[in-house]
């Protein structure tokens, strides 16, 4: 009988044992720094075992395969720190992991949750990832506690930022990061694709969890802290006026507005060595 034929890399792969629950290189809380010089290339040189914005562990078998999501645009700086930070943060958690950057060009007004959709569908095209982490570009973790794989319920990890005093920003926030593994953001029909500019769209994200009956878990305030990157408001992310309007409207909408009417034009998918970047343009009128 002829065997399927299997690559080096995934028979290794197979033959590891699982990574324990909690790995032991975990380091908790720690100083962040962001020196003002770093390049992109220092960064790369840091962190030779990532292959194309991918990583998986050499010494066990991951628990789960965690594609982290970034909307992208505009904010170099704060991807390079973010980069910096996130690589060694997964790595002590001996995730097997991608990192997406998902940037929107053109100059339509900034629209996340679409860009995150998108993150979502196009990473599935490459590999059947088990977890989404929906991360922005500012907000870098301090304490490697905060373990980014999913859980039966969808988890929201920003529990404060230094920015707030640590503190939940409000009832019900689920904004900034937050994991949900792909069968909860399918169950949802994902973001709704009709947020223009800044604010509702992880609230709508919210009502669509809660109207499918799953609790929102969030990590120990201690653990789930983060250091915001200070920026101002962004060109072309202006405070979306009609955010309330379409709130409103979520438990009607939902199942017709999300993954499964995301369109938009892909211009390009380049494997960075550090990151995945899929570049999208959303065309006036979609
Ligand atoms: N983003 C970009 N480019 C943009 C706009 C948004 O990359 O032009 C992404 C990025 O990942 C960012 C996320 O979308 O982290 C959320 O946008 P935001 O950082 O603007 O939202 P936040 O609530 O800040 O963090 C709002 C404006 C802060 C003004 C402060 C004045 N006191």
């Amino acid at each position: 009988k002829e065997e399927t034929p299997t690559s080096e890399a995934s028979m290794k792969k197979a033959e590891l044992d699982n990574c324990p629950s909690v790995s032991p290189n975990l380091r908790g809380q720690s100083k962040l720094i962001f020196k003002p010089d770093l390049t992109l290339e220092e960064v790369q040189a840091e962190n030779p075992t990532v292959y194309r914005g991918r990583y998986h562990p050499e010494e066990c078998k991951a628990l789960q395969r965690v594609a982290i999501l970034i909307p992208h645009r505009n904010r170099e700086k704060h991807l390079m720190y973010l980069l910096e930070h996130l690589h060694p943060f997964l790595q002590r958690q001996q995730l097997e992991y991608g990192i997406y950057v998902i940037h929107q060009a053109g100059t339509k007004k900034f629209n996340r949750a679409r860009l995150l959709n998108v993150g979502y569908l196009e990473a599935l095209k490459e590999e059947n990832w088990d977890c989404f982490v929906f991360h922005d570009v500012d907000l870098v973790p301090e304490n490697d506690f905060n373990l980014y794989v999913c859980e039966d319920q969808p988890k929201h990890l920003v529990v404060g930022r230094n920015s707030t005093g640590y503190r939940l920003r409000y009832r019900g926030y689920f904004g900034g990061v937050t994991a949900l593994s792909r069968e909860q953001f399918f169950k949802v029909n994902g973001f709704s694709n009709n947020y223009w500019g800044w604010g509702g769209e992880d609230d709508d994200l919210r009502l669509r969890v809660e109207l499918h009956r799953m609790k929102i878990s969030r990590p120990k305030p201690e653990v789930g802290k983060y250091t915001m990157i200070f920026h101002t408001r962004d060109k072309g992310n202006e405070v979306n006026m009609e955010r309330m309007k379409l709130l409103h409207r979520v438990s009607q909408v939902w199942k017709t507005d999300g993954l499964t009417s995301c369109s938009y034009k892909l211009l390009s998918v380049e494997h960075n060595p550090l990151y995945i970047n899929i570049t999208v343009d959303f065309w006036a009128g979609a």
